[in-house]
C-alpha cells in the first residue's frame, strides 16, 4: 500500500530540487483563529515564507490523504468548514481512514512534514503542560513529538495559559533543545519574555540549521524548538492579557472543558475577552515566525548542499 501523501506541484518541485520549504500547520486555522482572519492570516503567512525565499507547505488531511501544500480552494474550505477534526499523533491514521477533514496540530504537522521530507515548520505557539496538570495530567502531545520527530519548529514560545516552568521542565526531561532566538529569555507568546531563561540561545539562522544537521549526524531522534520572541510593537501588555487568561481558565474549569477541547476553548475566549487585541498580536508573531522559518530552511538547504 502506498503512503496517502499528496504534495502540491509547487512543493513537490521544490523538494525535488532541494530548495527551501517551510511546513505550516492547519489547527491554527481551524481551531486557533476565527474566520475570516484565519484564512487571511494563513495566506499572509504563506506570503511571508515566499518573501523569505522558501516555498510554504500548509498541511491538512482531506479526502483520505495528507495534503502538503494547499491551493486557494482547499484553504478556503478548511477555514470555513464547521466540523474539522483536530488531529494529533493519536488521531492521524483514524482520520485518514474515515476520510474526514482534519487539521494538523504541531505534533501531527511534524509527522507529516517529516514524511514529506521537510525539516522546518513555523507556527504560532506550541501546546505544553497545562496549569493544574498535576491533577488533570493535561500535557500536550506536541512535547513528545518534539522528542521523537526530527523537525525544527519555530514558535513564539508557549502561551501563558500554560504552566511555562513545567513546560520547560518536560522539554528538558524529553531531551528537546529549546533555543531562544536573539535573546536569553524564553518568550511567552504575547510577551517577549516569560521571565525565565531559555536553555539555549542562537542569534542567527545558520546556527539553528547547523544544529539541526548535527543532530541528524549524531543519530538523535526528535527536533528542536526555536522560541522566537514576538516583535516589540505587537506585544500585548500584561494588564490586558493577564485578566483575560484568568477569566478563560476559570470558565474552562466551571464548564468542565477537557482533553482536546481545552486549548481551542481558551484561545477562542481570549480573543473575545480582549476584543480581538490578542488576535492582531497572534497574526504578527506568526508572520515573524514564518520569516525566521524561511531563513532557517534556506540555511538548511545551503548547508546540506555543501556537505
Ligand atoms: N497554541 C497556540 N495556538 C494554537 C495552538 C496552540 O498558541 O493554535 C494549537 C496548535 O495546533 C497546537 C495545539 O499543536 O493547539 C495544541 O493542542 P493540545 O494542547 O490539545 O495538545
Ligand atoms: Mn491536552
Amino acid at each position: 500500500m502506498t503512503l496517502p501523501l499528496i504534495l502540491s506541484p509547487e512543493v513537490a518541485a521544490a523538494l525535488a530540487d532541494r530548495r527551501p520549504v517551510v511546513a505550516l500547520e492547519s489547527t491554527i486555522i481551524t481551531h486557533g483563529m476565527p474566520w475570516p482572519q484565519n484564512v487571511e492570516t494563513a495566506r499572509a503567512v504563506e506570503a511571508a515564507v515566499r518573501d523569505g525565499g522558501a516555498v510554504p507547505a500548509t498541511i491538512a488531511i482531506m479526502g483520505g490523504a495528507i495534503r502538503v501544500g494547499l491551493d486557494d480552494a482547499a484553504l478556503d474550505a478548511l477555514g470555513q468548514a464547521q466540523a474539522v477534526r483536530k488531529l494529533s499523533r493519536a488521531d492521524l491514521a483514524h482520520c485518514l481512514v474515515t476520510g474526514e477533514m482534519g487539521a494538523t496540530t504541531v505534533a501531527a504537522t511534524m509527522i507529516c512534514a517529516h514524511l514529506a521530507g521537510i525539516g522546518v515548520f513555523a507556527t504560532g505557539g506550541i501546546g505544553g503542560v497545562h496549569r493544574g496538570a498535576e491533577t488533570s495530567f493535561d500535557i500536550s502531545a506536541d512535547l513528545h513529538e518534539l522528542a521523537a520527530t526530527p523537525v525544527t519548529v519555530v514558535a513564539a514560545g508557549a502561551k501563558a495559559i500554560l504552566d511555562l516552568p513545567k513546560t520547560l521542565e518536560v522539554l528538558e526531561t524529553l531531551g528537546v533543545p529549546v533555543i531562544a532566538y536573539g535573546q536569553d529569555d524564553f518568550p511567552a507568546f504575547w510577551s517577549r519574555s516569560s521571565g525565565m531563561r531559555a536553555p539555549m540561545r542562537a542569534d542567527d539562522a545558520a546556527t539553528i540549521a547547523a544544529a539541526h544537521l548535527m543532530r541528524g549526524r549524531l543519530g538523535l531522534p526528535g527536533g528542536q524548538l526555536v522560541a522566537n520572541p514576538i516583535p516589540a510593537e505587537a506585544e500585548v501588555p500584561m494588564e490586558i492579557i493577564g485578566p483575560a487568561i484568568e477569566t478563560a481558565l476559570a470558565e474552562a474549569e466551571a464548564q468542565q472543558i477537557a482533553a482536546k477541547e481545552v486549548t481551542p476553548f481558551l484561545l477562542g475566549r481570549i480573543v473575545e475577552l480582549t476584543g480581538g487585541r490578542s488576535l492582531q498580536s497572534n497574526t504578527a508573531l506568526v508572520l515573524n515566525n514564518a520569516r525566521l522559518g524561511a531563513a532557517i530552511a534556506a540555511e538548511l538547504a545551503r548547508q546540506a548542499a555543501d556537505r
